[in-house]
């Protein structure tokens, strides 16, 4: 989910002083990224060790202790051809701390070690299977066990290649990953490869490259993933062809984005998911053991014209662009490990221990702030339809006000993106002091409420940056609607509704992409709306909670007055509001409340207002009653909450565009509010 930054030297010397240099100024590179800690693993001054240094924090600490650690001459010698790996960590496995932070190792001798972004979410069995032979573990991590199985794996094969062990290695691995590892027994190699996670090669050469295109090499047979039982192995795929540079000097990168690489060489080559990318005697070649009809038979290698600032965001103006835009990925990033859509099962590990106990309480109380307390009132009644329970869903400073009355047997939720929101975690504290049973649901491991919560489930929606939440907000959504699914696991008289939400769960990525797709209508819906000085929305049921964040965006970002309205509220009061001139906007979907909302839109129209009007694709009953509308795919009630926020943060975004306003860091806003 973060950063990796390998660099690789053939017959090029530089001192280690040097490398370390160009791998921290690499780390800086990812830094926007977002990370809780940083690394690097470089070879030792007779080249025959590796010598690691970690930190938790941010790379400028890893570099004094770089200073301080390396103060030796030895370390200036300049080296032909050498090998250096780094890595920002954003931590999903085990608390961000030195021990967990990476490069990992396969044993004491440093034999081989391993940077990896992503999860690992088949980690446990592959750990089982290594610690049967004997392997010893040292971190939390999931990549370690990456580590252990590579150096496994040479034990067992000793007449492997470097590319061919971590190819077997990497059969072996569900989930996600960008991975490169470096090893003390093939000196001069270096091997990445990824799966899901980005990942691409840079080369420097001094001569313009020969080649436009590097060719793949294919294995002779195709096997599933995952066989961690036996270890098969697999036949080794042959190499005919490789990518040599024109002169026998050259340099190579592995990072996660070109903004790393830039400044160096402007030649790249993206990888494909299972691409395993090796450098060895100066020379890259990219294999597959798996072919599938419509591979290419080469990587092209791209050259790059674009400003570092330009390649951060990516296609992108704005952090907060790139994580709307991203959504279709976080959303499976919650789901992976976790929701078994083929079996139709899910585990929360962080929460499986706990829910007898939580079975057994006397009601669920949902606290946050915010776009966090946002997504409780958006799943609330789902909650209470699968877990039979009170669901209450409580303002952490409102909570705390009122000194509400907390009991043993109460099971309270607190949802927080940071985890160190400081209302939310004052609210922890005092019902932890009441003896109710404390679950966090947070996307930063090793966080304030992670750590004083009993157990939890992390979102694992990757680093947000822009103030504005957005993809932690549909990450808590589904944390939550997973966790309504576990609790139902056993009444039988909810399969078929549980059914019916994993069924959704599923088609949710390709939905939202569709959603996403509305973007320039949802533009020139911005163009009509950004001089008006307020916007009223509203809805009900299921899409009230996107009405609040909806109107939240549009206040935090635009600076325009907005106001999430529960339809059924708008003859007491709201109604007023309305005239021709107010800008209003609708979510009316077919769903059990389809009725009520079209009276509520007939309320505004009979007012001459002009709703623009969010409704099913080819409900053409509904999109008569306006010319303003955004249609979305139809998806289960409980979930359709995902897909009509989406049109909110992108409208939000727009006007704010147009307003000239900061998008990713809104007047008096901070990403994460640490004070009361
Ligand atoms: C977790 C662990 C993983 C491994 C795996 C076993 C982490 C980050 N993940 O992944 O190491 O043990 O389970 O299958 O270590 N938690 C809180 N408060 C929160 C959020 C989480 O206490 O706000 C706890 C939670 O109870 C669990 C741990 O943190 O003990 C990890 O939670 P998770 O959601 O990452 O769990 P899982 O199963 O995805
Ligand atoms: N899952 C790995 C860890 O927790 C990698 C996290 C990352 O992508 O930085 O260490
Ligand atoms: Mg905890």
């Amino acid at each position: 989910m973060c950063g990796i930054f390998a660099y690789l030297n053939y017959l090029t010397p530089k001192s280690r002083l040097e490398v370390l240099d160009l791998l921290v100024t690499g780390l800086k590179r990812l830094e926007y990224r977002g990370y809780d800690s940083t690394g690097v693993a470089i070879d030792s001054p007779d080249s025959k060790n590796i010598v690691m240094v970690k930190r938790t924090g941010k790379v400028k600490v890893l570099e004094d202790a770089i200073k301080e650690h390396f103060s030796g001459g030895e370390y200036s010698e300049p080296v032909m051809t050498h090998i250096g790996i780094a890595h920002t960590r954003w931590a999903t496995h085990g608390v961000p701390c030195e021990r967990n932070s990476h490069p990992h190792r396969s044993d004491e001798g440093n034999g081989f070690v391993v940077v990896h972004n992503g999860i690992i979410t088949n980690y446990n069995d592959v750990k089982t299977f290594l610690a049967k032979r004997g392997y010893e573990f040292e971190s939390d991590t999931d990549t370690e066990v990456f580590a252990k199985l590579v150096h496994h794996l040479w034990k067992t094969h000793p007449t492997y290649s470097f590319r061919e062990l971590v190819e077997q290695a990497i059969l072996q691995v569900e989930g996600a990953f960008a991975i490169a590892v470096k090893s003390k027994h093939f000196p001069g190699e270096c091997v990445a490869s990824r799966r899901s996670s980005p990942l691409l090669v840079a080369i420097k050469t001094k001569s313009r490259l020969a080649t436009d295109h590097i060719p793949i090499l294919y294995g002779k047979e195709i096997r599933p993933h995952g066989q961690t039982r036996e270890l098969p192995v697999l036949p080794r795929s042959d190499s005919t062809s490789e990518f040599m540079p024109e002169e026998k000097e050259v340099e190579y990168f592995f990072a996660s984005d070109a903004s790393a690489v830039i400044e160096h060489t402007n030649r790249v080559i993206y990888l494909e998911d299972d691409d395993v990318a090796a450098v060895r005697d100066g020379t890259l070649s990219i294999h597959r053991l798996k072919k599938s009809l419509d591979d290419p038979h080469a990587r092209e290698i791209t050259t790059l014209k674009m400003e570092i600032q330009q390649i951060m965001k990516g296609n992108y103006d704005y952090f907060m662009q790139k994580e709307i835009f991203e959504q279709p990925d976080s959303v499976v990033n919650t789901m992976r490990g976790r929701v078994r859509f083929d079996g139709n099962a899910i585990v929360l590990g962080g929460i499986k221990d706990y829910i007898p106990e939580i079975k057994r309480c006397r009601r669920l109380m949902l606290i946050g702030c915010g776009t966090s307390y946002h997504s409780a009132v958006a799943t609330r009644q789902l909650l209470e339809e699968l877990t039979e329970l009170p669901v209450i869903v409580e303002l952490a400073s409102d909570f705390l006000d009122r000194n509400t009355p907390i009991f043993r047997d109460d099971v309270c939720f607190f949802i927080s993106q940071s985890g160190e929101t400081a209302d939310t975690l004052m609210a922890l504290r005092y019902c932890k002091q009441r003896g109710a049973l404390i679950v966090g649901i947070t996307n930063t491991v090793g966080s304030s409420i992670c750590r004083e919560s009993h157990c939890g489930v992390h979102i694992n929606a990757g680093p947000e940056i822009g103030v504005a939440s957005t993809k932690a907000y549909t990450s808590q959504f589904i944390s939550l609607v997973m966790f309504a699914l576990v609790m139902s696991e056993d009444r039988l008289s909810l399969q078929q509704r549980r059914l019916e939400i994993l069924q959704a769960l599923s088609n949710l990525a390709d939905q939202i992409r569709k959603v996403l797709k509305l973007d320039s209508k949802v533009q020139e819906l911005a163009k009509d709306l950004y001089q008006h000085k307020s916007l009223l929305i509203m809805g009900r049921g299921y899409n009230f909670a996107t009405c609040l964040e909806g109107a939240l965006k549009v206040k935090e970002l635009t600076y325009m007055h907005s106001e999430g309205i529960m339809a059924g509220e708008l003859k007491h009061g709201p109604l007023a509001l309305v005239d021709d001139s107010m800008p209003v906007l609708m979510i009316v979907l077919r769903d059990p409340v389809y009725v009520k909302c079209m009276n509520a839109l007939q309320q505004v129209t009979s007012r001459k207002g002009c709703p623009v009007i969010i409704c099913e694709e080819g409900d053409e009953e509904t999109k008569a009653f306006s010319s303003r509308h955004l249609e979305i795919p139809r998806t289960v009630d409980c979930l359709q909450g995902i897909l009509t926020v989406i049109p909110m943060q992108l409208l939000s975004y727009h006007i704010a565009v147009l307003r000239g306003c900061d998008v990713d860091c809104p007047r008096n806003l901070a990403k994460s509010v640490t004070v009361e």
